[in-house]
């Protein structure tokens, strides 16, 4: 009985799975791997002109991009994919769970990606590259552990904990996620 209920569960997750809209399975590595079944729900399109391969995310459109550099290549790369942009920035336990869920599906194997946070000059206060408030934080626990220091000043999500945030070293290449504003490019197009 619990044989075939789980082949069921299984084969449900395969055609979830391949239906696009919902994922399963960790696979990751560096990453909790207790719950090897967090169901994530992917973000719609961006509606913006010419950017519907980013996706919506509240306010912003926001795109993975899946090429290892540090924080700051990031942050230059961000602002040269489209006006306005930058290393995203979280707002909201539904704008972190969409994140995650976006690069659960396309990079599985490698969960860990740059986010825009930064610790401002060794204050222990945390900044977004955007200029937007630090109004919502879920670091991962025990983290972060360097403030105050210059040697982990930047933030990244998927560590230990997924989903969860921690301080890392600026050097580090990553995968990062880049977003612009929506409002911000209606004002462009208007000028
Ligand atoms: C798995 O994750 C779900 C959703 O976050 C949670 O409700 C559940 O308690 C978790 N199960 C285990 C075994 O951690
Ligand atoms: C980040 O990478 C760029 C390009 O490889 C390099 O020029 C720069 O020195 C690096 N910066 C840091 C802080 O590691
Ligand atoms: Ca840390």
């Amino acid at each position: 009985m619990w044989k075939s209920g789980s082949i069921r569960f299984v084969l449900l997750m395969t055609l979830l799975f391949e239906s696009g809209s919902f994922l399963t399975m960790e696979r990751g590595f560096d990453v909790d791997h207790t719950n090897a079944t967090l169901w994530c729900s992917m973000p719609k399109a961006c509606d913006e002109h010419g950017f519907t391969d980013w996706f919506k995310v509240g306010r912003y459109c926001v795109k993975y991009f899946k090429n290892p550099v540090n924080f700051t290549e990031a942050e230059f790369k961000c602002r040269s994919k489209a006006p306005g942009a930058h290393l995203v920035s979280v707002h909201k336990e539904k704008h972190n769970n969409y994140l995650l869920c976006l690069v659960k599906k396309l990079n599985p194997r490698n969960l860990r990606f740059w986010l825009g946070g930064f610790e401002f000059f060794k204050s222990g206060h945390f900044f977004w590259i955007d200029g937007s408030y630090w109004n919502y934080q879920i670091w991962t626990r025990g983290e972060p552990n360097h403030m105050y220091t210059s040697t982990e000043e930047c933030v990244e999500m998927n560590w230990k904990e997924v989903g969860k945030w921690n301080d890392d070293s600026c050097n580090v290449k990553k995968n990062y996620i880049c977003a612009f504003k929506r409002s911000d490019m209606l004002k462009v197009d208007q000028e």
